[in-house]
């Protein structure tokens, strides 16, 4: 492929420089990397490690109070491909947030679509527009965007969890709103199950007096009890010759939103793997980025040509189109896992492929 490249002289010059003094730029200057063969994003592949994360966090716990105008102590992985910005992948945020004993992170509300995935313990409710939730191991909980939530704990120890939100996506596209709540606690208990769940968290029921479609799911929290035993059902069935499963030894789950079957939020994907001992995901590669937590087990990630020795808790941010796949060891694996895929799918942007014939 050829570039025309005249001869520099002086009208050219002339020509580039007022280029730049006239805010403009050609595209044949910049044409493969704006306009790429396939997908070659800014972010890194990269692996933050649980226990790095959460010494940092309980640091941040003895110094630094949590309250209005901050909001909440959470501390988000930034991607060493984006510039020290707060973003683990091109659209998405991950953060460790920490609570502790008796705080409580103030309401508000936002634009942006959040949820929570608890990693470990209990003793935390997050008020979701006015219905408590409480968030134990395994939950993974919702705020979609413009409901106005807020974080308490009410026991003697500290707790942390994973935040997902669509933050980077949101300031890109210029998106953001953000109001305070009130700073009011009018609840100082939490009963176990969420009105929220009382309604909606029965398998394959719905209110029939509720609206129809909703663009989040209406569930605020989806119970680990349920998604373990989800998993343990496909190995089961594996075993017993009906395999459902997404590959040998891998069971694999999507959160979804009861209106629609889709995903629970509008820019958010959420899944759940589980790896028998031994097994291994098939290789991929996906347009769009995501976000795994090493919830139990231990294994290895395959990001491009690396492998990374994975334990609880670890995160790894794979880019767009990055080849990625896991293993498990003798302990099994078992992944939390959640992307932008509803936005590349809506938008029309959605590929995969499995390279070298994996
Ligand atoms: O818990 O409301 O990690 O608003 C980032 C922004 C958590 C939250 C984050 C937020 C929250
Ligand atoms: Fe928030």
């Amino acid at each position: 492929m050829h570039t025309a490249a005249p001869a520099p002289d002086a009208a050219l010059d002339e020509l580039y420089r007022d280029f730049a003094s006239a805010h403009l730029t050609p595209l044949w200057t910049q044409r493969a990397d704006l306009m790429p063969m396939t997908p070659a994003p800014a972010a890194a592949p990269f692996v933050w490690r649980w226990s790095d994360l959460y010494s940092i966090a309980t640091r941040a716990g003895d110094l630094v109070p949590v309250g209005r105008g901050g909001e909440r102590r959470a501390i988000a992985l930034a991607n060493p491909g984006l510039g020290g910005a707060p973003h683990a992948t091109a659209t998405l945020w991950a953060a460790i947030q920490y609570l502790g004993p008796k705080e409580v992170a103030p309401e508000h509300r936002h634009a942006q679509n959040a949820f929570r995935f608890v990693i470990d313990g209990e003793g935390v409710w997050t008020v979701v527009d006015g219905d408590p939730v409480a968030m134990r191991r395994g939950d993974f909980l919702l705020t979609p965007g413009w409901r106005f939530h807020g974080h308490h704990n009410e026991s003697d120890r500290p707790m942390a969890w994973l935040d997902g939100l669509d933050i980077p996506f949101t300031q890109y596209i210029g998106a953001g709103f953000f109001e305070f709540g009130s700073d009011e606690v009018t609840d100082d208990t939490t009963p176990p199950v969420s009105r929220s769940e009382r309604l909606w968290a029965r398998p394959g029921l719905r209110p029939v007096t509720s609206p129809g479609a909703t663009a989040a799911s209406p569930i605020a929290c989806y119970r680990w009890e349920h998604t373990d035993a989800a998993l343990n059902d496909q190995l089961a069935l594996e075993d017993e010759g009906h395999p459902g499963t997404a590959g040998p030894g891998h069971a694999a789950l999507r959160f979804t939103n009861p209106t629609t079957g889709g995903d629970v939020m509008p820019t958010i994907r959420a899944e759940f793997h589980r790896l028998r001992p031994g097994a291994a995901t098939r290789t991929r590669q996906d347009v769009g980025s995501q976000v795994f937590q090493v919830f139990d087990g231990a294994g290895a990630v395959r990001l491009g040509d690396t492998v990374r020795e994975l334990h609880r808790g670890d995160l790894v941010a794979v880019p767009s189109w990055v080849p990625w796949s896991f293993q498990s060891e003798a302990s099994g694996l078992d992944l939390f896992a959640f992307s932008d895929a509803p936005i590349m799918e809506r938008l029309g942007f959605a590929r995969t492929s499995h390279p070298e014939g994996a």
